[in-house]
C-alpha cells in the first residue's frame, strides 16, 4: 500500500470521517496500555555503534554517484568537492570514512515480547556498516577533522530527510524539509566534521587559505548530536515512528579529557547516551499517533532508549550520561532519587558538562533540570556518593503535563515517575582499563573544571537585529504571522555575519522550544534577566542550539552564520507545531548573491539549486508540496492548496487563510505551467491525486 506523505495525511482524514480515530482523551485520564509490564523488569538498551568503512562504491561525487544517478539519486553536497570555495584543505585532517545507513520498516520490542511496527535506522545489510534495526538507531561516532559520508537509503514508504541536529554542515546534508530522500532512493549526506572559524568575516565570504580563515572555533566543536528525520509535514510521524539516533563526536580536547582521566572513553562502558521518549500504544501493540493532533503528541508510556522503564546495572563510580529529550512534545523535569514515590528528596546532583551540542565552559552541579523536546543535557553522575544501603536509584520525571499546550508545572506530588532504574553493583568493574592508565569509573571531572574554552560573542559585531514572534493562528502555528513554506526565505543574513535574533512567544497558553540549525545560539537575555545575572538559567550560559520560550517570554540571542550558505531552518521543536508550520527559512548568502528562493524555486530547479538541494531538475513530485503552491497537472487537474480545501471541509482545523499565506512567492515570476510535471516524475500515475 502506498503510504507516502500525502497518503498518510489523507488517510488520517478518512479515518476521522469513519469515526475510526477515538476522541482525544487527555493522556492523564486515559488508561495506558502496558501489556501487563512490570516497571524495571527489562534491561536498558545501549545502541550498537554503526561501523565505519574506509571505502565505498561507487565513490561519492563520482559520475556514477552524482545527482540523478541510479546509485545515488540525490547526489552529494557541492561543498564535498575540494575545489568548492568553502572546502579548505584542513577539513581533511584524517582520511574520509563512510557509513551505509538505511531507514527500514520493521518491528521493535518496547515491551518484552510485543512486536511493534516501527521505522528504524540500521546499518545496511551486506556492507561493512551492518547492524540490526533498533530504536534509537545505531550510534554514529565521529572524529572532528575526519570527514564522513553517510550513504543513506530510504527503504520506507514515506518521504524522509535526515537532520544532524547541532551540525555545522552543508545545506544539502542538513535535512531541509523538502530536500527529501525519496522512497527507494539514496542520498550521500556529507559531514565535514569541522567547526566554524574564528576569523569568519563578511568581507571574505570564502577565505582562500587556512591562514586567512583562522583557527576552528574550539568552543563550537560539537560533542553530542543526534540525527532525526525532518521531512516536510510528517516529521512528527517519522520521529515518533523511530527515526532517531545519536551522533557523538570527539576532538583533541575530548581525547585529552579521556587520556588524562577527566572523562570516560567515548561511548565506552561509562559514557552512555540515553534517549527519553514517551509513546502511546494501541491494544494490538502498534504505535498510536494522530496525524490531526497539531497540539503536540504525548504518550503515556515512558521509555529510555526504546525500552519501557528499564533497569541499568551501574558500579559505584562516575558515569557520563548524554540525556536527550526525544519526545515529540513532552517537557521533562529530571531529578535523581532513591525511591519511586513522591516525597523523597535525597537526590544526587547532576554535574552538567555539556548542553545540547557543545561542552560547557565550567562544569556545574545542578540539582534537577527541565529538558525540552530536542534538547540534550550532558551530565556526570557520581554513584560513589550514595550510601552503601542504597542499592536501587532512579531517574525521575516530575514535570506534570497532560496536553501539548505546556506542562502544568513541576509537581512531584502528581508526577514522580521513574523512567529508568539504576541497580548499584559493589566492587570494581571487571575487564581491562578502557583508557590506559585510568581506572574504569575513576574520573576526576569535578565542579568548577573548565570542560571547554568558551568564547562569548561580542555584541558590537551585530550587523542586523530581527524579531521572530511565535504564535497560533487558525489552529495552526505561525512565525511573524506566516505559515512555513519551504519556498519562501524569511531571513537572508550575510554569510559570516552575526545577528541579534529576538525570539518572542506572543501567546501565554503555549510553550515553544525554538531550535536553529547550522550554528549555536548565545542567549544574552530572557525577559529582564541578563546572562551575567546570577539567577540566569545555568543551561543557557554557554552555547545552546535550543531556547525554550514559556508563555509570553522573550529571548534575545546572538547567532553567527558561518561557512555555509543555506537554506536552513529555525523552528519550534514541538514537532507537531513544526509540522503545522511554526518554522522559517534563513539562507546565509554573500552580499548581492541570489538566495535559494529568490525568483522562484518552484518545482523546476535551476542547476545551482538542484546541486544544493540534491533534488534533480524537473524530477520533483508535482504533488509534493501538499500545502504549497497550487499546481495544474497535465491532466488539467488542480492540486496543492486543493488539499487544504479538502481538509477544511473535513473540519480538521486547517487555517482558512492558509492558501493566501503560502501561495505568493516573494518575488519573480512563478509560472504555474512550469516544468513541474515532466515525464520523468518519480511519482507513479496511480499515486497522483485523481
Ligand atoms: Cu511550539
Amino acid at each position: 500500500m502506498s503510504l507516502n506523505r500525502r497518503e498518510l495525511l489523507k488517510g488520517a482524514l478518512t479515518a476521522t470521517a469513519a469515526g475510526a480515530v477515538a476522541p482525544l482523551v487527555p493522556v492523564s485520564k486515559a488508561h495506558a496500555i502496558n501489556f501487563g509490564y512490570q516497571p524495571f523488569s527489562q534491561e536498558f538498551f545501549k545502541p550498537p555503534v554503526l561501523p565505519k568503512t574506509s571505502s565505498i562504491e561507487p565513490a561519492p561525487g563520482s559520475p556514477d554517484a552524482s545527482l540523478g544517478s541510479d546509485a545515488v539519486y540525490h547526489g552529494i553536497a557541492p561543498e564535498y568537492y575540494s575545489d568548492h570555495p568553502a572546502h579548505l584543505p584542513d577539513w581533511d585532517r584524517f582520511p574520509e570514512k563512510y557509513w551505509h545507513l538505511d531507514a527500514v520498516e520493521g518491528t521493535w520490542q518496547f515491551f518484552p515480547g510485543v512486536e511493534t511496527p516501527v521505522f528504524a535506522y540500521k546499518g545496511s545489510e551486506g556492507t561493512g556498516s551492518e547492524t540490526a534495526a533498533s530504536f534509537p538507531g545505531p550510534t554514529l561516532l565521529a572524529r572532528n577533522g575526519e570527514p564522513t559520508v553517510v550513504r543513506y537509503e530510504n527503504k520506507t514508504s514515506v518521504e524522509t530527510s535526515i537532520h544532524l541536529h547541532g551540525d555545522h554542515g552543508p545545506a544539502h546534508s542538513d535535512g531541509y524539509p523538502d530536500f527529501y530522500t525519496l522512497q527507494g532512493k539514496k542520498r550521500d549526506y556529507y559531514y565535514p566534521n569541522i567547526s566554524p572559524r574564528q576569523n569568519a568575516t563578511t568581507s571574505v565570504p570564502y577565505p582562500a587559505t587556512v591562514e586567512e580563515a583562522g583557527e576552528f572555533d574550539v568552543s563550537h566543536i560539537p560533542t553530542t548530536m543526534w540525527i532525526h528525520d525532518h521531512a516536510m509535514d510528517v516529521t512528527g510521524f517519522n520521529v515518533n515512528r523511530g527515526l532517531a539516533a545519536f551522533y557523538l563526536c570527539e576532538d583533541d580536547v575530548e581525547l585529552e579529557h579521556q587520556a588524562s582521566g577527566r572523562l570516560p572513553k567515548l561511548n565506552g562502558d561509562f559514557d552512555i547516551p540515553i534517549a527519553l521518549k514517551d509513546f502511546a500504544f494501541n491494544s494490538d501493540g502498534s504505535l498510536k499517533y494522530d496525524l490531526l493532533d497539531h497540539n503536540g503528541h504525548l504518550g503515556d508510556v515512558f521509555t529510555a532508549n526504546g525500552k519501557v522503564q528499564p533497569f541499568m546495572d551501574v558500579y559505584r563510580k562516575k558515569y557520563r550520561f548524554r540525556i536527550l529529550n526525544a519526545c515529540n512534545a513532552r517537557y521533562l523535569h529530571l531529578r535523581l532519587n532513591s525511591g519511586t514515590g513522591k516525597n523523597q528528596k535525597d537526590g544526587l546532583p547532576f554535574l552538567l558538562i555539556g548542553k545540547d551540542t557543545w561542552e560547557v565552559g565550567e562544569a556545574t552541579n545542578i540539582e534537577s533540570f527541565t529538558i525540552s523536546p530536542g534538547e540534550r543535557f550532558d551530565v556526570v553522575i557520581d554513584f560513589s556518593q550514595l550510601p552503601e544501603d542504597v542499592d536501587t536509584y532512579y531517574l525521575q520525571n516530575i514535570m506534570h503535563q497532560t496536553d501539548g499546550r505546556k506542562p502544568k508545572g513541576i509537581r512531584p506530588k502528581k508526577e514522580s515517575r521513574p523512567w529508568l532504574q539504576f541497580r548499584l553493583l559493589d566492587g570494581d568493574p571487571p575487564g581491562d582499563q578502557e583508557v590506559e592508565g585510568v581506572e574504569n569509573g575513576e574520573f576526576s571531572i569535578s565542579e568548577g573544571d573548565v570542560v571547554r574554552e568558551f568564547y562569548r560573542y561580542d555584541e558590537n559585531e551585530v550587523v542586523a537585529t530581527r524579531l521572530f514572534e511565535f504564535s497560533r493562528k487558525n489552529g495552526a502555528w505561525v512565525v511573524n504571522d506566516r505559515y512555513y513554506s519551504p519556498r519562501r526565505t524569511d531571513a537572508t543574513p550575510l554569510l559570516n555575519s552575526m545577528e541579534r535574533w529576538i525570539f518572542k512567544n506572543k501567546g501565554g497558553g503555549w510553550w515553544h522550544p525554538i531550535h536553529a540549525h547550522l550554528e549555536g545560539i548565545q542567549v544574552v537575555r530572557i525577559d529582564d534577566l541578563k546572562v551575567d545575572d546570577p539567577d540566569f538559567p545555568v543551561e543557557y550560559r554557554w552555547n545552546t542550539d535550543l531556547v525554550n520560550l514559556e508563555g509570553g517570554q522573550e529571548a534575545e540571542c546572538l547567532i553567527k552564520f558561518r561557512t555555509f550558505k543555506g537554506p536552513f531552518v529555525c523552528h519550534c521543536h514541538i514537532i507537531e507545531h513544526e509540522d503545522m508550520r511554526m518554522m522559517f527559512t534563513f539562507d546565509p548568502r554573500e552580499a548581492g548573491e541570489e538566495g535559494m528562493n529568490d525568483g522562484i524555486r518552484n518545482h523546476a530547479f535551476n542547476e545551482e539549486a538542484a546541486l544544493q538541494s540534491g533534488m534533480p531538475t524537473g524530477c520533483i513530485d508535482p504533488n509534493g508540496l501538499l500545502f504549497d503552491h497550487e499546481q495544474t497537472l497535465s491532466s488539467g487537474e488542480v492540486v496543492g492548496p486543493g488539499d487544504y480545501q479538502h481538509l477544511e471541509e473535513e473540519g480538521v482545523g486547517f487555517p482558512p487563510d492558509f492558501y493566501e499565506g503560502v501561495c505568493e512567492p516573494d518575488g519573480g515570476d512563478w509560472d504555474p505551467e512550469g516544468n513541474q510535471n515532466t515525464p520523468e516524475s518519480p511519482i507513479p500515475e496511480e499515486q497522483q491525486d485523481k
